[in-house]
């Protein structure tokens, strides 16, 4: 298995998260966003959307990080499951939570947007975007959080959680609004799926950032 990744990506983190819970092994491809590796030739070639992450097995090329996730989880049934497995209700409320960070959030923030909105106004407009979707977010979570997103295993929606906290911080939003996303954060960031697949322990991470 080979995963095209940038270490600062929250939607490569995602994917990162799930091989580590199901205890995955892979390569992987550093594809550098600031160097604008994922716009090259080459590169669209395997992902024609320009972005990361993209899980190349078992001959197949998947992208968009939601479908990777459900991927694994249907592939690889014996690991950590990401989606409840005794009831579609609770599969769809997964999926919902997942979407307000995949589909609400993340690509408002994307790194494209942010290069077409400017330098001046970038910090703002994430901080907004990321600010907007975790108000919602924080009132969802307080009907299903437990240890975790969703009751007390840790499913699809914490591997989406983790790396949204993360570009929280880098927006600097304050994350003392939000005291469930942070509760759970802080639990997620202690289980070691979270930590070896973090930004900072990845291989392209320049060395003054490694942690
Ligand atoms: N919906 C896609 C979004 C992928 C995406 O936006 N990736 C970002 C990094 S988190 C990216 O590659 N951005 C590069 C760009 O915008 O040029 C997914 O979930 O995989």
């Amino acid at each position: 298995m080979l995963l095209y990744s940038y270490f600062r990506s929250s939607c490569s983190w995602r994917v990162r998260i799930a091989l580590a819970l199901k205890n995955i092994k892979y390569e992987y491809k550093p594809i550098n966003l600031l160097k604008s590796e994922q716009q090259s030739d080459e590169y669209k070639l395997i992902n024609p959307s320009g972005s990361v992450p993209c899980l190349v097995t078992k001959g197949h090329t998947l992208t968009q990080s939601q479908a990777i996730m459900e991927y694994l989880d249907e592939v690889y049934p014996d690991g950590h499951a990401l989606l409840p497995k005794d009831d579609p209700i609770k599969r769809a409320t997964v999926r919902k939570l997942s979407n307000v960070i995949a589909a609400d959030i993340q690509p408002v923030q994307n790194l494209r947007i942010l290069k077409k909105v400017g330098s001046e106004t970038k910090m703002e407009w994430g901080h907004w975007a990321i600010h907007c979707g975790f108000v919602v977010l924080e009132k969802m979570l307080a009907e299903t959080a437990g240890k975790y997103c969703f009751g007390d295993e840790i499913t699809m929606v914490d591997c989406c959680l983790a790396p949204q906290v993360y570009n929280a911080n880098r927006f600097k939003v304050d994350m003392s609004e939000f005291p469930i996303i942070s509760r759970v954060n802080e639990e997620l960031m202690k289980h070691d799926a979270f930590l070896t697949s973090r930004p900072e322990a990845q291989s392209d991470c320049p060395e003054e950032l490694r942690s």
